[in-house]
């Protein structure tokens, strides 16, 4: 580490002068005291971690109003530095541009209910000689849709309202779906939402037409958590299960910290090796969500379970993976 040669090579002077019987001088090598901030981050964890909030804000999501009553939330996104200059989006680099997912519910651009859903889906072929699958999703607060490797549609409504989605798709066997999941903030870079810091939480829960669900054989990864205040408790392969639902910092909340790790550009892949990302964790639905966009379209979603990291509170940016070798059902 190039901080550590500073380091050594500051000592030098001083080892020579002992051995020569001088007395040391009375102010420390300026060596040491300019030496460059390292990089905030832990070899063992294998994050950059920030602290406060980001620096600038952008929208990130093509919705800016609600023509419905129910309650807005705009998803911003924003980009904060860390300490050794790397730039990071909050809460993810989410596709802005790409399509959206059909509504099965959505009060806030749309009329709530809408009973014509399948009616309205195209078919997005990512394989040709595939299957068509349709699937039904929802996400606290929001997802993206890949299908070996291919990007499919996102949420249409990235922070609140909660709203529900559907899709149709062709692909062949294997069938590799990636989704990228975010529990959006109010508060970018540290992790809290409304104006109350509330520390929000996740989930997603989806169900395709040959049987695929969400359940025990998916893999998620965290790459944004937040708030924290030590990067110290967090345990092997970015669990975070040790950190508390509110640190201490939510006293002061800009002075909260979040933890950041790299997404790998092929991450959504189906030749991605995700054979050391933990296995997924599953929630009730009661513990992630009861508002009408899931609660009202529960039987459509099977025996899908909501899926998420361990710490369904402060991992806010989600990669999770499946790989389904053949249809579950005829
Ligand atoms: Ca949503
Ligand atoms: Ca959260």
């Amino acid at each position: 580490m190039f901080p550590r040669r500073r380091f050594a090579a500051a000592l030098v002077p001083l080892l020579v002068l002992a051995a020569a019987g001088c007395a040391a001088p009375a102010d420390p090598p300026q060596a040491v005291t300019d030496a460059p901030v390292t990089e905030v981050e832990s070899d063992s964890v294998g994050a950059a971690m920030t602290t406060g909030l980001v620096s600038s804000t952008f929208a990130c999501d093509s919705v800016a109003s609600c023509s419905g009553a129910s309650r807005f939330n705009e998803a911003l996104c924003g980009t904060i530095d860390d300490p050794s200059g790397r730039t990071w989006t909050i809460p993810a680099e989410v596709n802005t541009s790409g399509a959206t997912c059909v509504d099965i519910y959505n009060d806030c651009t749309g009329d709530g209910d809408n009973p014509d859903y399948l009616a309205q889906l195209s078919t997005v072929v990512v394989d040709g000689e595939g299957a068509e699958i349709t699937a039904t999703l929802f996400g606290d607060n929001f997802f993206e849709l890949y299908v070996n490797g291919q990007y499919v549609c996102r949420d249409a409504i990235g922070f609140t309202p909660f709203n529900s989605s559907a899709s149709r798709f062709q692909a062949a066997y294997p069938i590799t779906y990636a989704v990228r999941l975010i529990d959006w903030g109010t508060h970018l870079g540290i992790g809290m939402e409304y104006d109350s810091y509330n520390v929000g939480d996740g989930g997603f829960i989806a169900r395709f037409s040959d049987g695929a669900v969400t359940g025990a054989d998916w893999r998620c990864q965290v790459f944004y958590a937040a708030p924290v205040d030590d990067v110290n408790c967090v345990g092997a392969n970015r669990d975070t299960s040790a950190c508390p639902r509110e640190p201490e910092c939510v006293g002061d909340p800009e002075s909260c910290s979040a933890l950041h790790w790299a997404v790998p550009d092929d991450w959504a892949a189906p030749g991605f090796d995700d054979t050391d990302w933990p296995a997924v964790s599953l929630y009730a639905a009661d513990d992630v969500t009861r508002t009408p966009g899931y609660a009202n379209y529960a039987e459509l979603f099977g025996e899908a379970e909501f899926i998420w990291t361990k710490n369904l509170n402060i991992d806010n940016q989600v990669l999770c993976r499946v790989t389904i070798d053949a249809p579950a059902s005829p």
